[in-house]
């Protein structure tokens, strides 16, 4: 059957891997799964057709025969519970690869999101550089947590998982802020991820959609 996802006609980003349908395409290239691209222009994305894919009018979406679903991280849980690669058979650790993806989300992720709203959207607001200033530290602080966590393992609980494509995706926002590059052993983490096949494809696969489209 095949798979559908949307993208961005047009990302901001210039293909630079940042929007999440990055994601998704990186789950799909791991488990050697095809799929079609369904670009999706800015004036489209509050009309009907996309609303009825995802109601908050955001990219990515994925649809596969009768199923469509949004949210990036449920995206890739779908994935790595269809297609064998991307969690582990034994059930506890399974269930820890599955709490990585949800840390990731809801406890590394926001800080992340608001220094970009912060720095784009409140862009010559006079509270812009004290707000700069908490994000950061609110992002170092989370960063520091992660660092001494992972220590010097190669992925987040054992074998690379679904939850290391969340984890390292998320990260790849913070290169070249300097906050990431003050932890090593998280950047050597993101540097790896970036590094694996599946990545190197999706990655050219969003940039020469990028280049097609513009
Ligand atoms: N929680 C949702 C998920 O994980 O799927 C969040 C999805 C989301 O924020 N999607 C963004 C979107 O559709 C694209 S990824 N935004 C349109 C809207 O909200 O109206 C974030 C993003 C946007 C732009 C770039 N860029 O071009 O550089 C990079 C990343």
């Amino acid at each position: 059957m095949t798979i559908t996802i949307t993208a961005f006609e047009a990302a901001l980003d210039k293909g630079r891997g940042l929007a999440r349908d990055m994601r998704v395409r990186w789950a799909l290239e791991e488990v050697g799964q095809p799929y079609a691209v369904r670009y999706v222009a800015w004036e489209e994305f509050k009309e009907e057709a996309h609303l009825a894919r995802n109601p908050f009018a955001q990219i990515p979406t994925y649809e596969e025969g009768d199923l469509t679903l949004f949210e990036s991280g449920a995206i890739v849980l779908h994935i790595a519970e269809r297609f064998p690669g991307l969690l582990p058979q034994d059930a506890a650790a399974r269930a820890r690869a599955i709490m990585w993806m949800f840390a990731a989300l809801s406890t590394v992720e926001p800080p992340i999101i608001d220094r970009d709203v912060v720095k784009y959207a409140e862009r010559g607001k006079i509270w812009q550089g004290e707000r700069l200033a908490m994000t950061d530290a609110r992002i170092r602080g989370r960063l520091r947590q992660l660092s001494a966590r992972l220590g010097e393992s190669e992925w987040l609980d054992g074998a690379f998982s679904a939850a290391d494509i969340i984890m390292a995706h998320l990260l790849s926002r913070l290169e070249g802020s300097g906050l990431l590059e003050e932890r090593a052993n998280l950047a050597a983490y993101v540097a790896r991820a970036e590094a694996r096949p599946a990545y190197q494809r999706a990655f050219a696969a969003q940039k020469a959609a990028w280049e097609a489209n513009t």
